[in-house]
């Protein structure tokens, strides 16, 4: 038997979907109630029980919990908060390191907000890297552009290279006004990705009223400094969650070529009408997408379905695939040489 209060939960983002997954977690003993993780550490994680937050023990089965995960939690006799199950996650953001291992970064997000500034932060591949990864988890991305206050508006490029079906916004964090009003509402769960200095902690603070630290900007460059170490969950009035990180770095996709691929949903729509079914907007005669979409934009959708190409390879089938490709050059080498003779 699971304890809880739909009202009191709703304030932390608590969702039909969520409580639909409960039954499958079987019977619990009494006293089990529900509670989201706010903060991940090493031994330990901060639940937040729709009242309060609490220091709970985490599960030690390796499972890796993160910031917006459900969980079950158990008090026991000495006052201590034990996790005893994780709820699965509606949706779940995780990144690939170098080493090809997964990290997980949020779970049961509805929106990301990409944040992105319009200072020297300005980088339309990397948005649309984001996008990608975002997409991919199931999740809706929503282009924030900050420090529209201090810096030059480059909203007209950003139209002419993404599909409208990406909103976007330039604010200024400080004063973001009501443009990510739709995106707020009650049992809402956004998450907030970008670099160092992009201004995610001052948009925390911003609709949530928290007191999130944010970084002063560093002679000549705001980059760089890591002003937020890491990931945690914050309460808007309005009822939405939102959960601030720490500047990302780099970002691999964990996710496959045909997912990435559906992510560029401008590409994916024109890709229709190609003369091949398999184009792949090159050098083909009858692509439809190659003069429709910013060449670009084209060069870095090529460049992801690459790397998630190389990602998901095992290092054999890396090793088939240099051989083979060995074996081909050396091919066209020959009949390049037999041409000229
Ligand atoms: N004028 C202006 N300053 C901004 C805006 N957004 C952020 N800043 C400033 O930029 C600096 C960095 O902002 P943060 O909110 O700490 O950036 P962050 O994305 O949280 O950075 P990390 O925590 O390091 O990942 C702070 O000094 C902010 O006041 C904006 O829209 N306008
Ligand atoms: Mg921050
Ligand atoms: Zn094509």
């Amino acid at each position: 038997m699971i304890d809880f209060d739909f009202a009191s939960l709703r304030t932390i983002g608590f969702t039909q979907a969520i409580a639909a997954e409960l039954p499958a977690l079987g019977h619990q003993p009494p006293g089990t109630c529900l509670a989201r993780i706010t903060e991940v550490h090493r031994d330990s994680v901060m639940v937040h029980d729709g009242v309060a937050e609490h220091a709970a023990r985490s599960l030690g089965g390796g499972e890796q919990l993160a910031v917006g995960d459900w969980v079950l939690v158990q008090v026991h006799a000495n006052g201590e908060y034990w996790l005893s199950a994780r709820v699965p996650p509606t949706t779940h953001l995780a990144r690939r390191s170098s080493t090809g291992r997964r990290q997980s970064l949020a779970s049961n997000i509805d929106t990301a907000l990409l944040v992105m500034g319009l200072d020297h932060d300005f980088n339309l591949r990397r948005l649309e890297r984001y996008i990608a990864l975002v997409r991919t988890a199931g999740i809706d991305a929503v282009a924030v552009l900050t420090k529209a206050d201090i810096a030059a508006d480059r909203m007209q490029e950003l139209h002419e290279r993404l599909p409208p079906s990406i909103p976007a916004f330039a604010i200024n964090a400080h004063d973001p006004g009501a443009v990510l009003d739709p995106w707020l509402g009650a049992g809402q769960t956004l998450v907030l990705l970008g670099t160092s200095g992009a201004g995610k902690s001052t948009l925390t603070n911003a609709l949530t009223g928290s007191g999130q630290q944010t970084g002063g900007v560093r002679h000549g460059d705001s980059r760089g400094r890591h002003t937020t170490t890491s990931r945690s969950l914050h309460l808007c009035t309005g009822g939405a969650c939102i959960i601030d990180t720490p500047g990302l770095r780099t970002w691999s996709p964990d996710a496959d070529e045909e997912a990435i691929a559906a992510s560029f949903d401008d590409i994916d729509a024109l890709a229709v009408h190609c003369q091949f079914r398999d184009c792949r907007h090159g050098e083909e005669p009858g692509c439809a997408v190659r003069d429709a979409v910013d060449s670009d934009r084209l060069r870095n959708y090529h460049k992801l379905l690459r790397e998630a190409r190389r990602s998901s390879q095992t290092p054999l089938d890396r090793i088939a695939e240099r051989a083979k490709w060995k074996v081909m050059m050396k091919q066209a080498g020959l009949r390049g040489k037999q041409k000229r003779e």
